[in-house]
């Protein structure tokens, strides 16, 4: 089993556009559970395959405690997208622990494969669902949620990541 690094914005990698899946073979069952366990080592309900430097378009998503709900969201399109809602996102890519609401559909329909390249249908009528595949989906678009903040917010954001960078690489030249 392998624990993945999670790439951190601003890391340009996390911008590259992913790839359809087009074997459903071991090694992409394999990913799969690792991906998992990626996940939950990180305290996520959710983790796109390009957060650990994979550009091909795999989700994986659990939103239980205890494991017992896990999706496989292979090469996904959402075909219905309805109602508003938001929710304090965060992002295993974004440090800091930010947080932050962004405006997102309340139900989505997300067509989709399994990792035995099955396709099914995932009707997202749970908002932290919706929310949650609506964020993964924008992963493998290259795109963060804090891309979908005010210009004031952004700024702000970034402002203090590269304020804490600078105490970071200070404390580390310093030891
Ligand atoms: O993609 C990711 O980085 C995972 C992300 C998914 C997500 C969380 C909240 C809203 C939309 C998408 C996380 O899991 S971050 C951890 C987190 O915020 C959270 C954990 C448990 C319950 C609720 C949120
Ligand atoms: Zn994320």
């Amino acid at each position: 089993m392998t624990i993945y690094k999670v790439v951190e914005y601003p890391n340009p990698r996390l911008r590259i556009p992913s790839k359809p899946v087009t074997e459903f073979d071991e090694k992409l069952r394999q990913l799969v559970e690792d991906m998992f366990e990626t996940m939950y080592t990180a305290s996520g309900i959710g983790l796109a395959a390009p957060q650990i430097d994979i550009h091909k378009q795999i989700i994986v998503v659990d939103l239980t405690e205890d494991k017992s709900d896990q999706k496989v969201v292979i090469n996904p399109k959402i075909t219905l997208k309805e109602g508003s809602a938001s929710i304090d996102e965060g992002c295993l890519s974004v440090p800091l622990d930010y947080r932050a609401k962004v405006e997102r559909a309340a139900h989505v329909i997300v067509e989709c494969f399994n990792e035995k390249g099955e396709p099914y249908t995932i009707d997202a009528t749970d908002e932290l669902l919706a929310i949650c595949l609506q964020h993964e989906i924008d992963h493998l678009q290259g795109k963060l949620f804090i891309d979908h903040l005010s210009t004031l917010k952004r700024s702000l954001y970034d402002k203090k990541l590269s304020k804490y960078e600078r105490y970071k690489r200070r404390a580390e030249s310093a030891s």
